[in-house]
């Protein structure tokens, strides 16, 4: 219990460089799940915060005697922004797949050398096909964890106000002034993307939430602006800490990060009851994926790194620690059945029919997305 509170604490309050440690798991010998690389000894890791095992590191180099170094981020534009400039430094990185389809185009990524990654074959077919559309012939990435962006809620502030928590199925919760204005007092946070809220912003008005065309575009700017008064804070990892502490009683964000600040506040046991809904009108459903840089200098140890995580039990244990589903069916296997039979983590297919995925933006929608989004952050 400790544990997972330090380490995720560690995480999102510093956005910083973080080895492994801890003690949960088994790790796998190094002949199943990692190949021990020759050269170099390290290997440069940039992945979201809040998003491994606290041992899974460790384990690594134990297995393979490569050191891991490892950073982590919250935004897909910030990660965007160090893969464009080039010399990242890093020798694998894990964008969302929409990020990646259009990093691809943009010549970012190394074409993985699959017989470096045996594991491979653990993935999920159907999933791959699904990720091919926008990563075609799944030449340069692997999916790690995927995932919902929904309504994560503070269950007894909701039930006080709105004497169940039945309007956390709609997102009329979020979107209508009048219901988002009685929970501004106990804290609203939205994820700092206009890629997501955008596009859920969109589907709310009935709109194709990929639309490239600006007027439709505006048409969320416009509904955004009239709940903009209620809306506390802007942050993508913060939430995770602030729902569990009780400081926000609202956030638009991941499934798997709502799950982690429900299992906090329940471990910290301070009483604060949080939960997370998939509001019926639909959510986005997204994949973060594996990749390498192209000037990625420790390139095999990449591939020994990325096959490690595509271990069944490595994966188990990843999943297990953050609730977030993965693309491995043996490791779901192996997983908690109280994170498996989760609904809200692993959808049911009624809901999963309604999810939407994003596609990959073209630079003038992008600017547009920008321009909308700073201009909302700044004007209250
Ligand atoms: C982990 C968030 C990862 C989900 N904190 C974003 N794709």
């Amino acid at each position: 219990m400790k544990l997972r509170m330090l380490g995720v604490m560690l995480t999102t309050a510093t956005l910083a460089a973080c080895g492994g440690g801890g003690k949960d798991g088994a790790a796998p010998a190094a002949g199943e799940g990692a190949a021990p690389a020759a050269g170099s000894k390290t290997v440069n890791v940039y992945n979201w915060s809040d998003y491994i095992a606290e041992d899974t590191n460790a384990n690594f180099e134990k297995a393979t005697g490569v050191t891991v170094t490892y950073d982590v981020f919250d935004s897909n534009e910030v990660l965007e922004a160090k893969l464009l400039a080039g010399s990242s430094g890093y020798d694998v990185v894990v964008p969302t797949l929409n990020f990646l389809g259009r990093q691809i185009q943009a010549g970012v990524f190394l074409p993985l050398d699959k017989a470096k990654i045996p594991n491979l074959a653990n993935l999920d077919p159907e999933m791959m096909k699904r990720i091919e559309k926008q990563d075609p012939g799944n030449k340069y990435a692997v999916p790690y964890m995927w995932g919902t962006t929904g309504i994560g809620y503070n269950v007894d502030k909701i039930k006080a106000i709105f004497g169940n928590t039945d309007v956390t199925n709609s997102w009329d919760l979020v979107f209508k002034p009048e219901n988002l204005a009685k929970l501004k007092d106990c804290g609203v946070t939205f994820l700092d993307t206009p890629s997501e809220i955008v596009p859920i912003a969109l589907n709310y008005l009935g709109e194709d939430p990929n639309s490239t065309d600006p007027k439709v575009i505006d048409k969320a700017a416009a509904l955004l602006k009239t709940i903009r008064p209620s809306i506390s804070q802007f942050h993508s990892s913060s939430y995770i800490d602030a729902m569990a502490n009780g400081d926000t009683c609202l956030v638009v964000g991941w499934s798997g990060d709502v799950i982690q600040a429900r299992d906090r506040a329940e471990e910290a046991g301070n009483g604060v009851k949080i939960a997370y809904s998939i509001p019926k009108e639909g959510a986005p459903l997204w994949f973060d994926m594996l990749s390498i840089p192209k000037d990625a200098k420790n390139v095999d140890n990449a591939y020994a790194y990325i096959n490690y995580l595509l271990d069944p039990q490595v994966m188990a244990n990843n999943s297990n620690f953050i609730s977030y589903p993965n693309a491995i069916p043996k490791a779901k296997d192996l997983m908690d059945k109280q994170i498996t039979s989760d609904p809200t983590i692993y959808p049911p297919p009624e809901v999963a029919a309604k999810l939407f995925t994003f596609a990959i933006i073209p630079p003038e929608v992008d600017k547009q997305y920008t321009r909308l989004w700073t201009d909302l952050k700044t004007n209250k």
